[in-house]
């Protein structure tokens, strides 16, 4: 990874950079792990810890920026697990990435798993809630003093598929983004640290997602750096499916994401959370290209 920033990511770049993330003259690379015995792709895989170890290690020799250690599925339907057993299962997977030089994120929607990772060195929340799943986790980040993911989302996963009604897709996620800044920011959160995501598959359908994915310029125009989550999702299997009955089951994904992490970067987003780490690397590095030969 390069530490200086090229021409490459100058047009695209209307934020500043969220201090304690990795610097790199491309979008940068999330590498999921999902330590959960129910995600929708890679659920069962990595449930052991030194199992999930190892995947992390894995995920960032392939070149992942950050490593994203999720302990809860959020796949539609999934059910809530107590908040002993997320800990159980993210906290000595973050402990020894973070040991190991990895910079490493929690995917949770709880404030004190949030607080527990940081403490064993977490350099980033991911909160696929944006802090409504949770009041507590406003308060936890703006002591935690590490960048926060903060995420479009309506509701928890049982019943999100409810809540996906939307005039102008676009405008309402940028509204509801806002709300989610204004709000973080009254709780103490630094909005230098503050990272959006449009909440792909989060009460969306697959025209949502295919809208929204091409609205990042317009979410851009918030002023907040972009990441975006497409790794393997529903939309992306309609679209493989083409119209067709058969849908393409979510291992055979990684190929359509990587075009998908491509299309992200050049559209400006500032981090991809992806299954297969190295073949997005690849893509956000032609985004990179393309974007530099444009100008
Ligand atoms: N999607 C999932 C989990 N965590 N985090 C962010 N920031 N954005 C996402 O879109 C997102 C996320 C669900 O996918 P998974 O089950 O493959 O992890």
């Amino acid at each position: 990874m390069s530490t200086t920033e090229s021409a490459a990511a100058r047009p695209l770049r209307t934020f500043p950079w969220p201090e304690g993330l990795p610097r790199a003259d491309r979008c940068l690379v999330m590498g999921i792990l999902n330590v959960t015995p129910d995600s929708f792709s890679d659920g069962g895989l990595y449930a052991r810890t030194r199992q999930a170890v190892d995947r992390g290690l894995d995920l960032a020799a392939q070149g992942a920026d950050i490593v994203d250690v999720g302990g809860e599925s959020t796949r539609p339907g999934a059910r809530p697990v107590a908040l002993a057993e997320e800990l159980a299962r993210t906290v000595p997977v973050v402990r020894e990435l973070a040991r190991a030089g990895v910079c490493v994120s929690v995917d949770t929607m709880h404030a004190p798993v949030a607080r527990a990772a940081v403490e064993v060195g977490a350099c980033l929340i991911n909160d696929v809630s944006g802090g409504l799943a949770d009041p507590g986790m406003g308060p936890v980040v703006a002591a935690a003093g590490v960048p926060y993911v903060a995420t479009h989302w309506r509701a928890p996963s049982r019943e999100m598929d409810r809540h996906a009604d939307y005039g102008d897709v676009v405008a309402d996620v940028t509204v509801e983004l806002d709300a989610r800044v204004r709000q973080l920011t009254l709780q103490g959160v630094d909005p230098a640290r503050i990272v959006l995501d449009p909440g792909l598959g989060f009460s969306k359908r697959t025209e949502h997602d295919w809208t929204l994915l091409a609205g990042l310029g317009t979410l851009r125009q918030l002023g907040f750096p972009l990441l975006v989550g497409a790794s393997r999702k529903r939309f992306i299997g309609a679209a493989l499916a083409n119209g067709g009955a058969g849908d393409v089951p979510p291992g055979g994904r990684d190929s359509a994401t990587a075009a998908v992490s491509a299309l992200a970067a050049a559209g400006g987003a500032f981090c991809v959370r992806v299954h297969d780490v190295r073949a997005s690397l690849d893509a956000v590095r032609m985004a990179a290209a393309y974007a530099a030969s444009r100008l």
